[in-house]
């Protein structure tokens, strides 16, 4: 959350702040700024600032606006409301040192209390102005030394970079707890919240890690930790280009994305899948074939879309391999002071790999003992460094805030996994030859789904204007039901609830009216028959149907207001082919209602705070 962008060297910088602060606009979009310097014979520093969206910003940009170096910023509001005040960037009160900041500083109303006996006064209600006063308290003429003076009272997540106007072309870095990184150009730097803001001048990058200290000028650059010793830091090179994170004629990177799934999840199993031996190969766990064989628990930490592809995958290894398996809330687990079994292995799912929750709650179990794999789809991210092993998604980016091609990436790891732990267990090879035929076969399956994309747009006309949806699933479509709510709730702001059908009979059912529809997954697996009475209950009560449901379903045909077919597969297949239905719901949905489908209001996406 939050998007952070500096650029040094011969370019327009305003220019290319602003272009990458269009990239990173899906990290937060409240507000946004920049600062921009001119060497002159009197350097000085240009600030706009703007509430609202980039385009916003762009309107305010003065036409002669231009600079060899600055920083930019899109917000996320944690601390202060939205306003112009409180955009980023923040100052000092000579002006002259401005920084942007990501991230939270726990003690900031102490160091108010304390930069306010020195006499400073403060422009805005954000926990982040205090670090330009602080760094201005230590400014002796080399910016480097005064950040690193500053950063020793900060308690909480920063990534920052900062800017004087009497030191052109330096920028100053730092990182705890929210992502950046360097972008090494030739003759230029850049530093970002993520790659995708320098990905069209370089490829070649430096992950920082949380306690390190960049000092970037365009020709230059040195990482410290803290304490200023010299680190030695590895330039990785990005594979992936800019047509990647563009929209490729599509109307909105959401729908780009859902119609990407069947190449992002052949990816995601490409060369993974050994079909001699109908198994898996994962290099990525680094664990031994012994130490898998030990595993009598799986655990998985996860928030939002991805605790629902970990609660499928927990469904799916209890099904197949026989291991028992939970998917835990990050935000809750952290704070559960969590019971660590010798015998457990732990997985973390994060597409960005940055998910605060999630990061905080690896590291407490991996403080008592766990081994923790990531699936991530960002490579390089915190996550992926600093868990114990694991599998990298390889979605491509993803741009859309409402996460779809990341979750079916996901789902192929989950699946993958099972496929390797059943294998080494009671799957026999026929079984596990079957199982690999359906996962070799789930690219085709999702594009059958994605051809009833004018069928689920009529439906989706039909039924946009209802208040409030019920998404009704059992077993392994259970968490899919979920997901399917949140999709909805996300991006078209309509009310949605995931149950588990029979769950309804409990409670939910009173909320059955003639203008509350239910979604209802229909396999056609040994809870059909169970799965048909909750329709009946729900029918009975005059309640709209529309059924998600097998080709030739005769009795959910029947039964539902409207039927989304799916093709024919193995029943622990259909969470791919019937999640892509509810995504394009959905998708349609927040089209018909005019809502900013790749922006929702109030979220962002890499939800780097707690
Ligand atoms: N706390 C700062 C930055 C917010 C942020 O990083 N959000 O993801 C603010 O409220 O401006």
């Amino acid at each position: 959350m939050c998007g952070i962008i500096g650029y040094t060297g011969p370019r327009k910088t305003a220019k290319i702040l602003l272009e990458g602060l269009r990239r990173l606009e899906y990290r937060g979009y409240d507000s946004a700024g920049i600062a921009v310097g001119r060497e002159n014979a009197e350097p000085r520093l240009e600030i706009i600032k703007s509430v609202g969206k980039i385009a916003e910003l762009a309107k305010k940009m003065p036409e002669d606006i231009d600079g060899s170096w600055g920083i930019g910023h899109t917000r996320w509001a944690t601390h202060g409301g939205v306003t112009e005040a409180n955009a980023h960037p923040h100052t000092d009160m000579s002006g002259k040192i401005v920084v942007v900041h990501n991230g939270i500083i726990e003690n900031h109303k102490t160091l108010r209390t304390m930069l306010g006996k020195k006499g400073v006064v403060f422009k805005s209600e954000t926990d982040t102005e205090v670090i330009p006063h602080l760094i201005a308290s230590y400014y002796e003429g080399d910016l480097l030394k005064a950040v690193l003076a500053a950063l020793q009272h900060l308690e909480g997540t920063y990534g920052i970079a900062c800017i004087h106007a009497n030191e052109p072309g330096r920028i100053v870095g730092a990182r705890n707890g929210s992502p950046l990184i360097v972008g090494v150009g030739n003759d230029e730097m850049f530093l970002a919240s993520d790659i995708t803001a320098m990905v069209a001048y370089t490829n070649r990058v430096i992950y920082l890690n949380d306690g390190e200290v960049v000092d970037i000028t365009r020709d230059s650059y040195t990482i410290t930790d803290r304490h200023s010793n010299m680190l030695d830091k590895q330039v990785d090179e990005i594979t992936w280009e800019l047509g990647a994170i563009e929209k490729s004629g599509f109307m909105h990177y959401m729908e780009k994305e859902i119609f990407e799934q069947p190449d992002s999840i052949a990816r995601a199993m490409s060369g993974r899948i050994d079909e001699e031996n109908a198994t898996a190969k994962l290099g990525g766990l680094n664990l031994s074939r012994r130490q898998l064989a030990d595993v009598h628990r799986v655990r998985i930490i996860a928030a939002g879309t991805s605790w629902h592809a970990g609660m499928t995958g927990s469904y799916l290894l209890e099904q197949a391999a026989r291991i028992p398996a939970q998917a835990e809330l990050a935000s809750e687990l952290r704070y559960r002071n969590p019971v660590v079994e010798n015998d457990s292995l732990w997985f973390v799912v994060s597409q960005s790999g940055e998910t605060a929750d999630s990061l905080y709650a690896m590291r407490e179990v991996q403080r008592k003992g766990a081994t923790v794999l990531g699936i991530c789809n960002v490579v390089g991210s915190t996550i992926a460094r600093e868990s114990d092993g694991g599998v990298y998604v390889h979605s491509g980016p993803e741009i859309a805030v409402a996460s779809t091609k990341a979750f079916t990436s996901q789902l192929t790891a989950f699946y993958l996994f099972t496929l390797l732990m059943a294998r080494m267990r009671d799957m026999s090879r026929e079984e596990g030859q079957k199982f690999t035929r359906s996962l070799l076969a789930v690219p085709e399956m999702v594009r059958d789904a994605l051809a009833q994309r004018d069928h689920i747009q009529a439906i989706a006309k039909k039924y946009c204007r209802a208040k409030d949806f019920l998404y009704l699933g059992r077993g392994i479509l259970y968490p899919i039901a979920l997901e399917g709510a949140l999709k909805l709730k996300e991006i078209s702001y309509i009310h949605a609830e995931g149950y588990s059908a029979g769950e309804m009979k409990h409670g939910p059912i009173a909320l059955i009216s003639p203008e509350v529809p239910s979604v209802f997954l229909v396999s056609d697996d040994y809870l059909h028959e169970k799965t048909i009475s909750n329709i009946r209950e729900i029918k009975a009560r005059g309640g709209p149907i529309i059924a998600v449901g097998v080709e030739g379903d005769t009795e959910a045909m029947a039964l539902a207001d409207d039927f989304i077919a799916v093709p024919k597969a193995d029943p622990r297949f259909y969470p791919f082919s019937m999640v892509v239905p509810l995504q394009l719901f959905a998708y349609f949905c927040a089209l018909e209602l005019g809502r900013d489908v790749d922006q929702p209001r109030n979220l962002a996406k890499s939800v780097t705070v707690e």
